[in-house]
């Protein structure tokens, strides 16, 4: 907090003189005259104050939050050229100044999205945040755009959340005439993969982030995906799993593992201690019916549960948790949306456009020994992976991070080989603990959504930790069924997980403790960060 006081008071005697006339955030600049900052490399488009109500995000609302309009900020959008190949569109939003929380949030993105994430910035402003998004410096989700791009990859990978969060907070300084109290980060998925990234290469940027489900390890999951979707396809490219096939995977591994943790609930608590093997639901020979697997389905549906190996059999990414199979409706809810479903692997441009200059490229001629060494040679900003967080540890940053134990898009075993990393390179979980903490939620899908409880609060229990040194023990998490409620649990710091009193409902979180198990020696260290 105390990094901004000096440049603070520079801004109040700088800023005294702010126009009285014109509609005024605060000490600062008023919104118009935002447009005329002159900050190296960026164009400040326009800013318009926004009335309340006068602004509806477009784009898909984050479910289970608030969809009320907005109230009245301003609204800078600008963009962003560090270098000449570069384009990066950004907005910051910033509310009047009795509605300021005195905060900032800079908010992350999903998939390859190169768009702002206005549903996102909705959530924090209504908080009372000063709130910053980017495309990445892109449009849209595919990764064609760096093609003869290099630069905008290079933007993409990790440049452009920096110059975003850098230049938000000036905005917002000039803006209110004084630096914001905090700077949080906020993301999911990819944005998850932007929380790490901030962490490990601009330790001073935020002071607290927390990091969903977080698709760091990206260079590894790319070629798990092209794995993946080979393991789940015949030759000719048709599908061999069926959503009703792979539901029936899921519903045979949570009746195999239920038990494992000593509470039949219909979560698995821990799939990596789940022996579930699919060649227990094989078809009697020449058969093909609905309640069992031909053999090219036991033989896909273990190839993913097992996941990417080199030609050495060693470990390049962790297979897909057992249980993410198909758990619901929707594509997301399952292996659909990005392995099953796809007419050809999930991010197969990388290697079209990015590594190998060649659209016609077959993943079928995928070499998992030499070409994954030329990925990590020529992208190696693609992932955030650096295990040594001591510069933000010591800049005094906390760091919240979740993962659902039945994601089907970033295996949630990843994020806990990561943390099971840092902890051996930071000396131990107590010493990682007092400034990084991964909540695990049994049952939960990605970023939400699951028969396990998946919605909560982590931006309070920063908050808390960050400002009141409060630090999160645990953090409550409910699930709902047509809105409402029907079961609250803890979700509890790793590797101690939320354990049965024996007393009273268990679909009630006081019926609930955190417990320090030992956490399971990692076979399958994907994060080794270097
Ligand atoms: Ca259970």
């Amino acid at each position: 907090m105390t990094r901004h006081i000096f440049a603070g008071l520079l801004a109040t005697a700088i800023f005294l003189w702010a126009d009285a006339m014109q509609p005024s955030l605060a000490a600062g600049t008023s919104c118009a005259n935002l447009a005329a900052l002159t900050i190296p490399n960026i164009t400040v488009n326009a800013a318009t104050m926004v009335a309340a109500g006068g602004f509806t995000p477009p784009g898909p609302q984050i479910p289970g939050t608030n969809t009320s309009p907005l109230p009245a900020f301003c609204r800078v959008e600008a963009t962003a050229r560090p270098t000449s190949d570069s384009e990066i569109k950004f907005e910051v939003w910033i509310p009047p100044v009795e509605a300021w929380n005195g905060k900032f949030q800079g908010v992350g993105n999903g998939g390859y999205q190169g768009s702002i994430s206005y549903a996102a910035m909705a959530t924090a402003l209504r908080r009372g945040y000063a709130t910053a998004s980017t495309d990445t410096g892109h449009s849209g989700d595919d990764v064609r755009f760096g093609q003869g791009h290099p630069e905008k990859v290079i933007d993409y990978g990790w440049r452009a959340i920096h110059i975003m969060t850098d230049t938000a907070k000036l905005i917002v300084r000039n803006a209110q005439g004084k630096f914001a109290d905090y700077s949080y980060f906020v993301g999911c998925s990819a944005g998850g993969h932007q929380a790490m990234s901030e962490a490990q290469r601009f330790p001073d940027d935020y002071d607290g982030i927390v990091a969903g489900a977080p698709a760091n390890n990206r260079i590894r999951q790319t070629f798990a995906f092209m794995h993946a979707w080979t393991a789940t396809h015949n030759a000719d490219g048709s599908p061999i799993l069926t959503p009703g096939k792979l539901a029936l995977v899921t519903k045979a591994a949570v009746a195999a593992c239920d038990g494992n943790d000593a509470l039949k609930d219909g979560l698995i608590e821990d799939p990596r201690k789940c022996s579930f093997d699919a060649a227990t639901l094989a078809c009697k020979p020449g058969a093909d019916e609905a309640s069992c697997l031909t053999p090219p389905q036991v033989e896909a549906v273990k190839k993913v549960h097992d996941g990417a190996k080199n030609s050495k059999g060693e470990q390049i990414f962790t297979g897909w948790p057992k249980g993410s199979e198909n758990f619901g409706e929707a594509a997301i809810q399952g292996w659909r949306q990005y392995i099953t479903d796809m007419k050809e692997p999930s991010r197969v441009g990388v290697f079209k456009y990015w590594l190998f200059n060649d659209p016609n490229w077959d993943v079928r001629t995928l070499d998992y020994d030499r070409d994954f060494a030329y990925a990590n040679e020529r992208l190696p900003f693609m992932h955030a992976v650096d295990q040594n967080l001591t510069p933000f540890k010591k800049a005094g940053g906390k760091l919240i991070s979740y993962a659902g134990w039945m994601d089907p898009v970033v295996p949630p075993q990843d994020t806990a080989a990561y943390y099971e990393g840092v902890a051996k390179v930071m000396g131990g979980y107590g010493n990682t603990r007092d400034f990084y903490r991964l909540f695990t939620a049994p049952g939960m899908g990605h970023c939400s959504g699951g028969p396990g409880p998946n919605t909560f609060d982590m931006l309070t229990a920063l908050e808390n930790w960050v400002e009141k040194g409060i630090a999160p023990d645990k953090v409550m998490a409910t699930h709902s069924t047509a809105g409402k409620v029907d079961r609250t649990r803890p979700l509890c710091p790793y590797p101690a997980v939320a354990r049965y009193t024996g007393k009273g409902s268990i679909d009630e979180a006081t019926s609930f403790a955190c417990v320090t198990q030992e956490a399971p020696s990692a076979t399958r260290r994907t994060s080794s960060g270097k």
